[in-house]
């Protein structure tokens, strides 16, 4: 008597089970939909750089300047930089070194564009760092620059090689190993 009971009851527990699996599949899947936007963020929105332009270089490191201005109620903090044109980028600033000539450094916690204003970046002071030139930065070429933001949130603007033979500042040794060039 029990027998007879318990066979259809594991087939039916097996039956439920397997569609449990199918549906937890099937949620998988929407979720790792690639197509999905990511969300856009705030901060990105707020700015826009403008008057950008950077240095021509035949190899090794260069730099990018403009102005970063942020049209929100909160300041906003530039994190990264990257470009197809450098290998890696950084923030940088330039500090007096201890014999007065001008160093150039990565900018601790990246720079801050403050609310309804903005951050200049020109060469002798905060400029975006090329390093490891994947080619020549010829004057007149434009390239894309990627700006990333506290908030996870990028903005891609392009910015042309410019000649300019200023803004020769020393790397800091220690701050890091690629500063040939
Ligand atoms: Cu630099």
């Amino acid at each position: 008597m029990s027998h007879t009971v318990r066979f259809p009851l594991r087939a039916s527990r097996a039956v439920g089970l397997a569609a449990v699996a199918a549906a937890l599949f099937g949620a998988a899947a929407c979720t790792a939909d690639p197509a999905a936007p990511a969300p856009s963020g705030a901060s990105a929105d707020r700015i826009t750089l403008t008057d950008q332009w950077i240095k021509a270089a035949d190899y090794g490191m260069s730099a990018a300047f403009g102005t970063l201005r942020n049209s929100g109620d909160a300041p906003v903090t530039l994190v990264a930089a990257a470009s197809p044109a450098a290998g890696r980028m950084e923030i940088h600033e330039v500090v007096a070194g201890d014999t007065g000539e001008k160093t150039m450094r990565p900018k601790a916690g990246g720079l801050v564009i403050p609310a309804h204003g903005e951050a200049t970046l020109k060469p002798g002071a905060d400029h975006l760092m090329f390093l490891d030139l994947t080619a020549p930065l010829r004057t007149g070429a434009e390239t894309p620059l990627t700006l990333t933001f506290d908030d996870g949130s990028t903005t891609v603007v392009t910015a042309r090689v410019r000649d300019f033979s200023g803004g020769k500042e020393n790397y800091e040794p220690e701050a890091g190993t690629a500063h040939h060039g």
